[in-house]
């Protein structure tokens, strides 16, 4: 922040200055940027020669020109240097069109300095819990301990004593290289069943319908939003979380005539944005009560087919016509088959569903002609769909989700200019792993697994469920406990040799306990669990492959050295595989000891070409260098004239995959409005006066990992904020600032209370995965059948802790909605 560290300028790159190709690795959209390095002791000049910009700086910018904030810039190591570093949005990139958003333009500032002193949070050394606290070693030492305590509980045992929470996107813990390091591992090497992605408590999809119909959920591309004449958001705020989707790509759509239809109980900052840029006239906000999104689009979907506004010529070719092609059982949700099947099953009328969303039957009649009545010389009306987790952590998530695809299917909207049914998404897409079909369908709900005792080692990468899972109250004490069993083992054999303390650390894990090894960028919450700590290396400490939310795939290039040992994720993988090769070799395994070669990478290019690589032989790290921040949309079908060659709509020939089915047809789903869907919900809501909505907003990263160290935004919000009405406030004798707690049968948590006067009543809205107060704490266990979680449905009471404290009282309390 300029007034603190008393910056009133910043050194000027010099025409020489080395520049990278940088995709952000916080959110899904990945804007470019450029990154500038140059020696410290050089400075360019304000003419355009000499300067690495090419512009002349003696003049003013303009505000959407080419200018670094403080916090743009700091001096990190290169080859072992200190060098100067500048991260600046890329004006020619397609994705943000020079446009940098709260997040992506702290990337230099979140970078670790051992010069302006940012991030010193980050680990440096391989740690090993000894003597009563954690203690810096080398590698070795470290992978030796992880592998001769696994491989001798899954000898004793089997594969299924290992359970493994790992990263399953791309940005940062992520990326081509790290999914296919971490997945060569436990399902290549190994089968291990187990297993959760960083999000949710299992190892499934997030949109398990959508798939199952046959249509991938990252199908558009976002300059579809500006040649269609609606935007229909379900459960998004994309305004703060992507965000220059939403300035790059939808405002100009606004600004083309979109209308947009946006599906969301609360007014969201989206709401009132895109109020500004449409005009009110052009915005439909529908605040439906929470959880009942399916009742809605279902109501949609059959106004739409009573109506005849359906697209008849792509129902008869491209989806399936008979009655039911796949029945509903355990591991599918609802019937999947034919429109007509659908519109049998989903019917609820308009006034029905009015009741239950709790809006007028007006305004569902006016969302279906928005979204599906034909222009008035009878031409198709084009329309974009974007969800994200307001339904996909919502209420019965496979049925909604469906429901959606059906009005996309009905009308025709996939796979053509200014359609698309897409989720919004969260990071960067990265996914490249073996086969995941011995997981099943339905998964194994690993967090109950843990917390009934199951399991015995736990491999943690890149996510931290104290902070971020359902039921985390319950969860963290019994890993807590679990763990400290083993952490009072291995003091109790202090002094002794490696392998009488991997004795006592096995024979604490089958009395009850879990070995910990985490493998993260700090020493995070869980962290506090683990007894090997090992520390990875972020997006741009290494070259990193990710695709974005209309697949676009990039390189984002290496500028600076990981901090002291760290390394990429895809190498620790790669150093476990080695070490449990020798050690099972030593334990007179050789079979099991040649599944884990393969693993002889030196950098994370070698990963990327024994993964990514291997399915898209066009594809290289110098090609992709090539193709610079635009990079080329997934999937690439060739390379000519030295570029490669993309995709930009999946689905534009009709045929559809996803499915596996080899008929080429789209499904569409039965699936009826059923209340409720996941244990517990509907008792809940009824005992609570509050409903604890739940998200994100826009000067937040996840789990504030390195929030936490970022004044920026500590001296913002030092807590999480809680969205409340102000009679509400009033009510419960709370003024602004005021630290409350929010409890229920689950567990409680804390926040500060930020008066809304938009809020309705008995609706708070409360920031996720602080770690100043995680909202999972008090989120109950129940998932939907395929072991997804409900995050956002969550009811609870609310009652005072303190008055403000001394951080609180200097912060502003206003409206966040801006006049942009
Ligand atoms: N600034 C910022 N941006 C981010 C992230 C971040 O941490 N910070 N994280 C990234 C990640 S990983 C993800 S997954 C995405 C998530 O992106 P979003 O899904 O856009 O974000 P959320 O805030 O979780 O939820 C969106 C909305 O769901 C609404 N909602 C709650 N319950 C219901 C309901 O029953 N029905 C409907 N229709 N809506 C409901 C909430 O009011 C909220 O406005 O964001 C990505 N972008
Ligand atoms: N109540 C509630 N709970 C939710 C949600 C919600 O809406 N409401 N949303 C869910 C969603 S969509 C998400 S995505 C999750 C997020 O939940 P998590 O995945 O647990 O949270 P993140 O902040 O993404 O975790 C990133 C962790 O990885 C570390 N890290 C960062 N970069 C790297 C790297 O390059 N390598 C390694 N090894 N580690 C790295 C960070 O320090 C941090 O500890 O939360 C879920 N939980
Ligand atoms: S919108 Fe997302 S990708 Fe773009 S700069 Fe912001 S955080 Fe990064
Ligand atoms: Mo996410």
């Amino acid at each position: 922040m300029a007034f603190k560290r008393q910056i009133d300028r910043l050194p000027i790159p010099p025409a020489d200055a080395k520049v990278h190709n940088v995709t952000c690795h916080y959110c899904i959209v990945g804007c470019g940027y450029k990154a500038y390095t140059w020696p410290r002791n050089k400075q360019g000049g304000t003419a355009p020669d000499q300067n690495a910009l090419g512009i002349d700086l003696s003049q003013q910018q303009g505000a959407m020109g080419e200018w670094a904030s403080p916090s743009m810039y700091n001096i990190v190591k290169q080859n072992g240097q200190d060098v100067h570093l500048m991260v600046l949005p890329d004006q020619e990139c397609v994705v943000n069109g020079g446009l940098a958003s709260i997040r992506g333009s702290r990337m230099a500032e979140n970078r670790p300095s051992e010069v302006t002193g940012t991030q010193q949070q980050r680990l440096t050394d391989p740690l090993v819990w000894r003597y009563g606290t954690w203690q810096p070693t080398t590698w070795d030492d470290a992978l030796d301990l992880v592998a001769r305590v696994t491989a001798r509980i899954i000898a004793e045992g089997s594969e299924d004593d290992l359970v493994v929470s790992m990263f399953d996107h791309g940005g940062s813990a992520g990326g081509y290289e790290n999914t296919w390091g971490t997945g060569k591992l436990y399902f290549g090497s190994m089968k291990v069943k187990n297993c959760r992605i960083h999000n949710r408590p299992a190892y499934n999809s997030e949109v398990h319908a959508s798939r199952d119909m046959g249509v991938d959920e990252l199908n558009y591309a976002y300059e579809d939003y500006q040649l269609t004449d609606t935007i229909f958001l379900i459960g998004g705020n994309p305004t703060e979380t992507q965000t220059n989707l939403f300035f790059n790509h939808w405002v100009p759509g606004m600004q083309n005539g979109a209308r947009v239809v946006i599906v969301d109980p609360r007014r969201s900052l989206t709401v009132q944005h895109c109020e500004q840029v449409a005009g009110p006239e052009n915005v439909l906000h529908l605040a439906i009560n929470e959880g009942t999104d399916l009742a809605l689009a279902n109501a949609i979907f059959t106004h739409i087919a009573d109506q005849g506004w359906v697209d008849r010529d792509f129902i008869e070719k491209s989806t399936f016509r008979g009655d039911v092609a796949v029945g509903e059982d355990e591991a599918h949700p609802a019937p999947l088959g034919s429109f007509e099947m659908a519109v049998e099953k989903c019917r609820i009328s308009v006034d029905e569903a009015a009741e239950i969303c709790g809006v007028p039957a007006a305004d569902i009649v006016k969302a279906a002609e928005w979204i599906a009545k034909p222009h008035e010389d009878g031409t198709r009306r084009k329309c974009v769909t974007a969800y994200e987790k307001g339904v996909i952590w919502g209420n019965d998530n496979y049925r909604t989700i469906g429901a959606l695809v059906n009005i996309a299917l009905a009308t025709g909207n996939i796979g053509r200019e200014g359609g698309g049914v897409c989720r919004l998404g969260g990071h960067q897409e990265g996914y490249f792993r073996p086969s995941d079909a011995h997981v099943g369908r339905p998964p194994t709900y690993v967090d109950r697994l843990l917390i009934n005792g199951g399991g015995k080692v736990h491999h943690i990468w890149a996510c931290d469920h104290y902070k971020t899972t359902l039921n985390a109250s319950e969860f963290k004490r019994i890993h807590k406990k679990r763990a400290d069993m083993v952490k009072d083992a291995i003091d109790a054999a202090a002094g002794k040799t490696r392998e009488e303390l991997v004795d006592a650390i096995v024979d604490a894990v089958n009395r009850g306990g879990l070995f910990v090894v985490d493998v993260d960028i700090i020493h995070s919450q869980i962290g506090q669990n683990a007894h090997v700590i090992l520390p990875a290396a972020e997006s741009n400490e290494m070259n990193l492959a990710s695709m974005n939310g209309e697949r676009r795939l990039r390189l984002s290039e290496r500028y600076m050295d990981p901090p002291g040992q760290a390394k990429p994720d895809c190498l620790i993988a790669a150093g476990i595989a080695q070490h449990m090769e020798r050690v099972l070799r030593e334990m007179g395994k050789n079979e099991y000891a040649d599944q884990f070669k393969g693993f002889d990478w030196e950098s994370e290019e070698d990963a990327f070409m024994d993964g990514y690589h291997s399915a898209n032989p066009e594809v290289t790290y110098e090609r992709l260098r090539a193709m610079g921040n635009n990079g080329v949309q997934e999937p690439v079908v060739g390379f000519e004239d030295g570029k490669l060659v993309g995709t930009p709509r999946l689905y534009a020939d009709g045929v559809f995959t996803r499915h596996g089915r080899e008929d080429g047809k789209a499904l569409f789903c039965g699936g009826a409005w059923r209340g409720w869907q996941a244990a517990g919900k509907e008792e809940e809501k009824k005992s609570h006066r509050f409903w604890v909505n739940n998200g994100r907003a826009n000067i937040f990263w996840q789990n504030w990992f390195l929030d936490q160290e970022n004044e920026f935004v500590m001296d913002r919000y030092p807590y999480p904020f809680v969205e409340m009405n102000p009679e509400d406030m009033a009510e419960l004798g709370l003024v602004a600032g005021d630290l409350i707690e929010l409890y229920n049968g689950n567990g409680a948590t804390q926040g500060m209370v930020y008066p809304t006067p938009t809020a309705k009543r008995g609706h708070v809205f409360m920031v996720f995965a602080s770690p100043m107060g995680a909202q999972g704490n008090i989120v109950n266990p129940g998932v939907n059948e395929l072991v997804l979680p409900d995050y956002k449905h969550v009811w609870a009471d609310i009652r005072k802790i303190a008055d403000a404290p001394k951080e609180v009282k200097g912060i502003s309390f206003k409206s966040k909605e801006v006049v942009l």
